[in-house]
């Protein structure tokens, strides 16, 4: 069984960053999601499902575990000393780590959603922490950071991923040499490699999309919509699964084969989804795993962030998929 500590390492050459700082990112990282694991596997019995009664920033009401979550990676990462600055979904404001100023070790930029579809806990659907890594570009001699530090492009991300808190707890990363999954076995509390290079399979036949929002989606969607009720892949139709959590959907899709898709409507006409800290992680994974990732018209990957909370419309999966959507877009 081979741990994930052990695959970083043997896979160090293909890192072009320090493979100690990674190395650190991962102790944090590991650490809060077994912090978070445990709690969501017991969110039955606690009081902490169900709401805080508090709003975030989008003006969506916050759960318990959403704090519990945000409050565990900010201080894994404070303790780790390699990260100078968190942008979290939890936060208005980018959270600034030890001090006032990065250091040429603790240069990492770090935006994240502690736990993505938290709507869901309360009904045992699987959840997830989504995040995406960036290095701190020293300007001049000073290493003060500022906002213009999180709102990088896509494209230089140099690790992103994802924890599916599910039947079992998966960690899913890549650093730009494919995506490789982990499960945690609890009993040790470890993670062991489960899906080494994970690709979007060439059968494809899944779309998830919020049929809900039909009547407030644009022409094209409803098109490919229509498409997928028609049309049939190898005889067999098309499948709509949507569970209306963002890693769960997106897990599923990369494993068996199938397109994610929320665009914009006219209740979320920027899209719902946020550009930095969900569809930014996600599209990086996609691309690595062989995809696709698009706002309906533009690579997501070289979108110019404008503010750490925007939102996009998104859609990714396999590249034959996304390409078939573009054309009826
Ligand atoms: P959240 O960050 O507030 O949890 O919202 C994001 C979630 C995604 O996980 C999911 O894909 C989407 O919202 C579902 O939205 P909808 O319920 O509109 O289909
Ligand atoms: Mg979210």
């Amino acid at each position: 069984m081979y741990t994930l500590g052990e695959f970083i390492i043997d896979n160090k050459k293909y890192f072009s960053h320090s493979i100690e700082s990674l190395l650190r990112l991962f102790s944090a990282i590991k650490l809060a999601a077994k912090a978070i694991h445990k709690e969501v596997n017991k969110a039955g019995l606690t009081k902490n499902i169900g709401s805080s009664g508090k709003t975030n920033i989008q003006g969506e009401k916050q759960q318990k575990l959403d704090f519990f979550a945000h409050n565990i990676f900010i201080n894994s990462f404070r303790n780790r000393d390699v990260v100078c600055g968190i942008a979290s979904e939890e936060s208005k404001n980018f959270i600034i780590l030890n001090k006032k100023e990065c250091t040429s070790d603790n240069k990492y930029i770090v935006l994240i959603d502690p736990l993505d579809g938290s709507s869901n806990i309360d009904v045992n659907v699987p959840i997830g922490t989504i995040f995406s890594v960036y290095k701190y570009k020293k300007k001049y001699n000073n290493y003060h950071l500022t906002i213009n530090d999180f709102l990088q492009k896509g494209y230089k991300q140099i690790l992103a991923g994802y924890i599916i808190y599910g039947s079992s707890t998966i960690l899913v990363y890549t650093t730009g040499n494919g995506v490789h999954g982990f499960t945690l076995d609890p009993s040790i509390g470890t993670f062991y490699l489960s899906h080494p290079n994970i690709v979007f399979p060439n059968e494809n036949k899944i779309y998830s999309i919020n049929d809900g929002n039909y009547v407030k989606f644009s022409n094209g969607i409803k098109k490919y919509i229509k498409y997928c009720h028609k049309e049939k892949k190898n005889g067999m139709p098309y499948t709509a699964r949507y569970i209306g959590s963002l890693v769960g959907d997106f897990h599923r899709n990369m494993i068996k084969g199938g397109i994610y898709i929320y665009p914009n409507t006219s209740l979320y006409p920027m899209g719902k989804l946020r550009l930095l800290y969900e569809c930014n992680p996600i599209a990086f994974i996609t691309e690595q795993a062989g995809g696709k990732a698009i706002d309906g018209h533009k690579r997501i990957l070289e979108i110019k962030p404008i503010d750490l909370h925007q939102r996009t419309p998104f859609i990714c999966g396999p590249k034959n998929m996304v390409s078939k959507l573009e054309e009826f877009i």
